[in-house]
């Protein structure tokens, strides 16, 4: 039989379940990462259990998205995750070392592996033929302690990349086109697979800005093939042992197909506020920036920015524009410096920012209010870049750098000059390890002394489902709400990262910030929400806040995964419409109840009364075997505390 190969890797990691379509199983987990935001959690959850020592054959904590640390708060949780990795032997990379995706691609991922990372964009390592997912905190914490991580066996969509990218075009207008295709729903269930003649011409880098933007259409991941460009990529950076060729039989059966022609392909840009507000941007009109970011996890990499100077090169930043730089990673640096770009771009008026997050997600680089930011990133939702009322367009490095010169919206193409010569990827990377700590000998780790500053809060819990529920509507809210909707991140947040209480007031503070005194004067209560709820990152905290605040149940047009998975892992009811038209029906500050609880866990069936409109209202559950017990038990820390320990932590 012929194999997709997705299903080769799911295949020689199958722990139990099958691999009929949807149907549920559970993956061997080779290797686990954690950052400074959602890594904390994880951090605590693994002190909770307080194993021996962790299961995986490699877990690495990031000290990446926070680096700069404006505050002590921000530095504490830099040295709990430190000496928690020192304790249990996760490896630590150092804040100023590069972004997680980014890094792990360098040192750490292997074609043929698996990688479960508690951040949206894992999928980044499937540049190098790795199947690479993103996740919750508790379930990557899950993962590292050994216990397989599960899934429902997912479709397989092969994208065909067609032709070759054009002089301008960028992998990541190979990104954008696919959100155009698929929107920030179409990927929901698939891993998407990439091959066809274009796949060949692709570097790792430009495979890494694709794979990670995978993660964009809601696709569980993306995956490339293991090739004769992994094998280069992985020795330069020392690792060719690592390498294997690895790709899909001939005749392996994908249950969709998406073409891509790159001949065709211009530069794209994505408009406000959406990724998948896809135009060319020759049709986008004149968008006038205050400021220019080049970097981020998605166009991090040496050849990025290295062609974006090639476009400010003896040209320079527009006067009206600030432009900032954010290598990938230290390495990325050191040969920005080694090659002489890095002259080039302060020359032309660049700004260099540190190897990490900042501008992604609104840590630094915040735009003016009703500001106009063009970036490299790969979100733009309301709110992410810290100023809920900026406009933010994403673009490849090459659009940046044209728009930065001239200082409206531009089709590199009139920059590059015909036959000029496109930076590749060079033979040999500066590898240079010190960013990294690494494990102890297992008999020396008992002595490390965890440091938790004061600002982490103790880990909150619930008891299980209340059968019957009852309380109010503490939030109604449209389609497509973000995490970053759900638990915005600005310079004023993101020190209370790990102070649930703190952090709870903010949250929903975009949509209605009303809703945290409302939920809480409610006592127990009910979100409502329209199609593909909780997209975007995969901060957990989005599912946290609102179980703290006492939501237990979510009634939705639809989720996105991770976000459903979240909601499982904190105890919260996450049920669907059975007819998308009742949402209309509910509204804010309604009393709802919910009878036979239990029995609808058993039928997958609830009918949720409301006394005030006399109205009842049809809702469906999909759940697992395993994630019924999580409601049952209050989520998935008790039952991580029960089985590991032996008893149940109810404290809420
Ligand atoms: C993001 O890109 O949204 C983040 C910040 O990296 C998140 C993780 C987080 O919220 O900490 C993600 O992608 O999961
Ligand atoms: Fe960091 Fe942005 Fe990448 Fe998330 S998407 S890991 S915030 S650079």
């Amino acid at each position: 039989m012929d194999y997709t190969l997705a299903e080769k890797i799911i295949k020689s990691h199958l722990l139990s379940g099958s691999m009929d379509r949807g149907a549920e199983l559970v993956l061997g987990i080779d290797q686990t990462l954690a950052q400074d935001l959602t890594g904390i959690l994880v951090a605590q959850y693994i002190g909770a259990v307080d194993p021996e020592e962790l299961r995986t054959e490699r877990t690495v904590f990031y000290c990446d998205h926070n680096a700069v640390a404006a505050s002590s708060e921000s530095a504490e949780d830099h040295l709990f995750l430190r000496t928690t990795a020192e304790r249990y032997g996760a490896v630590l990379s150092k804040t100023g070392n590069g972004i997680c995706h980014f890094l792990h691609c360098q040192r750490f991922a292997v074609p043929g592996k698996t990688l479960v990372g508690s951040d949206s964009h894992t999928p980044t390592s499937g540049a190098l033929g790795m199947l690479a997912i993103g996740s919750g905190g508790l379930t990557v914490a899950g993962t590292s302690l050994g216990e397989g991580f599960r899934m429902r066996c997912p479709q397989v969509m092969r994208v065909e990349l067609k032709g070759r990218l054009r002089p301008g075009g960028s992998g990541k207008d190979i990104a954008l086109e696919l959100l155009r295709l698929l929107t920030v729903k179409g990927g929901r269930g698939f891993i998407l697979e990439y091959g066809g003649e274009g796949v060949g011409d692709l570097s790792i880098p430009e495979r890494q800005t694709i794979a990670n933007m995978s993660a964009e259409t809601g696709a569980i991941a993306g995956i490339f093939p293991s090739d004769r460009r992994t094998k280069a990529f992985l020795r330069a950076c020392g690792r060719e042992g690592d390498y294997q060729e690895l790709s899909a039989d001939p005749e392996a059966r994908y249950d969709r197909k998406l073409e891509i022609d790159l001949d065709k392909l211009e530069p794209l840009v994505a408009l406000p506020d959406m990724p998948d507000q896809v135009v060319r941007v020759a049709e986008a009109g004149r968008i006038v920036p205050h400021s220019v970011f080049i970097g981020s996890c998605t166009n991090g990499s040496f050849s990025d920015i290295a062609r974006a100077a090639q476009v400010l090169k003896g040209r320079g930043v527009h006067p009206h524009v600030d432009l900032t730089i954010g290598p990938g990673s230290r390495q990325v640096l050191a040969q920005l410096i080694g090659e002489g770009v890095l002259k080039d771009l302060v020359d032309a008026g660049a700004r260099i920012l540190e190897c990490s997050c900042g501008p992604c997600i609104g840590i630094g680089q915040v735009p003016p209010h009703r500001g106009v930011s063009v970036r490299t990133t790969n979100r733009n939702f309301p709110g992410r870049s810290g100023c809920v009322d900026a406009s933010i367009y994403l673009v490849s490095p090459e659009t940046a750098a044209a728009t930065a010169v001239n200082g409206y919206l531009s089709d590199p193409r009139s920059l590059i000059g015909a036959g000029e010569e496109r930076v590749t990827d060079p033979p040999c990377y500066p590898v240079d390890d010190s960013g990294f700590i690494y494990p102890i000998e297992l008999s020396d780790r008992r002595r490390i002394e965890i440091l938790q500053g004061a600002n982490i809060s103790d880990l909150p819990t619930r008891g299980p489902l209340r059968d019957p529920m009852a309380g109010g509507v503490s939030l109604k809210v449209r389609d497509n709400i973000t995490t970053d909707d759900i638990v915005p991140s600005n310079p004023e947040t993101v020190k209370y990262n790990a102070n649930i209480p703190k952090l709870a007031d903010f949250s929903f503070a975009y949509v209605d910030p009303a809703f945290p005194e409302r939920a809480r004067r409610l006592g127990h209560s009910m979100i409502v929400a329209g199609e593909n709820y909780g997209q975007g990152s995969s901060r957990e905290s989005a599912a946290l806040l609102p179980m703290y605040l006492g939501v237990e149940v979510v009634v939705a047009k639809s989720y996105a995964r991770i976000h459903k998975d979240n909601l499982f892992n904190y105890g919260i009811l996450p049920l669907v419409f059975k007819d998308p038209e009742d949402f209309d029906r509910v509204e804010v500050g309604e009393e709802y109840l919910v009878r036979n609880v239990e029995a609808g866990l058993e039928s997958l069936r609830f009918l949720i009364e409301f006394p005030r409109s006399r109205g009842v209202v049809e809702a469906t559950l999909s759940a697992s075997t395993h994630e019924k017990r999580l409601l049952l038990l209050g989520g998935a820390l008790n039952d991580l505390i029960a089985k590991y320990r032996g008893a149940h932590n109810t404290t809420a």
